[in-house]
């Protein structure tokens, strides 16, 4: 079978040609234009960035080269024994655009958990943090510090040719994604089960079922698959949400995958974006907490007006460019609908009877562009009903799985000779001189 690098090494003469192509035709052509609204409107809207894994449709949602959601369920191999599809293949489609056979996702398996284990000046510096400190916070710095070992760096400092770089970012890529389950475990356990021994890894699992062990789960299945669907789907959403921009912008400055991808951990780290599915989940709860056991519709939607008076977002709807349902919520609803045990857990039914008003009642309010959920409005539920209660730490998961897309466009952003980032700001003065005179 072939392998990761080989089939990335296959492509990279294909896209670079491409690139090429482009830039000789149409270097020159415009695809669109740079509205007032765009720059001072957070660039909504403004085709300024390259991100070739994914692409995100306002109506239908995310596609990870071409494929869809359900394409990718029905076609990336699960874990042996399991039905979701794996961090590992989805890994290998966002990086090769190929959807692996069963062979190559086990070795893929094999070679991350091989290289999984966190070095020991790591576990020093997570184990001497305050508990008290945010669990994202810690993820960051623990990422960061991996730069340590970086190949990139080293081999910058050596002196390698620019057609090199991407095999030493692609080995850092592959190193990371490898630790994270391990530091986010550790993580996990000095903060809500300080003391308590940690499990190893076991070679015969993939990336999630070792995340899942290492956490203490380790024999909860229901919970192992539904951590696989979940990382899988959160890998990637396009390349201008903030945590996936962020990875591209420190990046592009040669900085290595660690330092990137710990910035862009920061910036998930925002309510508005990662933190939102800890924010559900805390609203959720002080909504069940006011209602008590008589959930109607009426009272679901008082509690949402009441939020939405006070000044707050109802956290999990919305969305910067999607316009409907997000497919990933409706995946992990499927999910809930396919086990038995989950339709009784009180949680669940009340984020299901929430998404029965909620689009109402945000569209009678009137602001939001898209009054429906997204993938925060439910992602956390489940996690909570199968005991991973803490929801301080339900960003950290957002982040193992972010990385699957962030650094693999690091690769390619490196095999395509990609250039520094450097956008035009203008000032108030500037924009308004510039709009008169148009
Ligand atoms: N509840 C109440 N008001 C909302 C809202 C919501 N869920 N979503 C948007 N609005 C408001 C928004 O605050 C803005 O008001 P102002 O004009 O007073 O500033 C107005 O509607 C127009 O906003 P928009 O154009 O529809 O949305 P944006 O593109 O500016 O923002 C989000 C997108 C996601 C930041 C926004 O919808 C939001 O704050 N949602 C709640 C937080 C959330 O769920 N974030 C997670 C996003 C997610 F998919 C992820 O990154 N994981």
């Amino acid at each position: 079978t072939q392998s990761l690098k080989d089939a990335i090494k296959e492509t990279i003469p294909v896209k670079q040609e491409q690139l090429k192509r482009i830039k000789a035709q149409h270097a020159g052509t415009t695809i669109g234009e740079v509205k007032v609204e765009n720059v001072i409107g957070g660039m909504r809207g403004l085709k300024a960035m390259l991100w070739d894994s994914s692409v995100l449709d306002p109506e239908k949602g995310i596609r990870f080269h071409g494929l869809s959601i359900p394409d990718c369920q029905q076609q990336l191999p699960a874990a042996p024994g399991g039905k979701e599809m794996i961090a590992e293949s989805m890994l290998w489609l966002l990086l090769t655009g190929k959807v692996p056979s069963e062979a190559q996702t086990r070795t893929l398996s094999r070679d991350l958990v091989e290289r999984g284990t966190l070095p020991n000046y790591v576990e020093k510096l997570i184990d001497s943090l305050p508990a008290t400190l945010h669990p994202m916070t810690q993820l960051g710095m623990g990422v960061a510090a991996l730069n340590h070992d970086s190949l990139f760096q080293a081999a910058y400092e050596k002196g390698i040719k620019k057609s090199e770089y991407w095999e030493a970012t692609l080995e850092d890529c592959l190193n990371l994604i490898s630790r994270l389950p391990a530091l986010a475990a550790r993580i996990y356990r000095n903060v809500y089960n300080p003391g308590k021994a940690m499990e190893s890894l076991d070679k015969n699992l993939d990336l999630v079922g070792n995340y899942v062990r290492l956490l203490g789960f380790g024999d909860n299945h229901s919970l192992t698959e539904y951590l696989r669907l979940y990382i899988a789907l959160h890998g990637d959403h396009e390349g201008g949400n903030a945590s996936a921009h962020t990875a591209h912008l420190v990046g592009s400055t040669l900085s290595d995958p660690y330092l990137s991808y710990s910035a862009a951990l920061f910036a998930l780290a925002g309510p508005l974006h990662g933190l939102a599915n800890q924010e559900v989940l805390r609203w959720q709860m002080a909504m069940q907490t006011e209602i008590g056991s008589d959930v109607t519709h009426d009272r679901i939607k008082e509690y949402l007006w009441k939020t939405l008076k006070s000044g707050q977002v109802v956290p999990g709807y919305g969305h910067g460019v999607l316009r409907n349902p997000d497919p990933r919520f409706i995946a992990l609803q499927q999910f809930c609908d396919s086990k038995p045990e989950l339709q009784d857990s009180p949680i669940i039914q009340l984020v299901k009877k929430t998404y029965e008003v909620a689009p109402g009642v945000l569209k009678e309010h009137g602001k939001t562009k898209n009054p429906y959920p997204n993938v925060d409005a439910t992602s956390g539920c489940v996690l909570y009903h199968y005991g991973l209660t803490q929801f301080k730490y339900y960003t950290v998961i957002f982040g193992v799985s972010r990385a699957l897309g962030c650094i693999t466009q690091l690769v390619w952003a490196r095999a395509l000779g990609l250039p520094l980032e450097r956008p035009k700001s203008l000032s108030l003065d500037a924009i308004e001189k510039l709009a008169k005179s148009a």
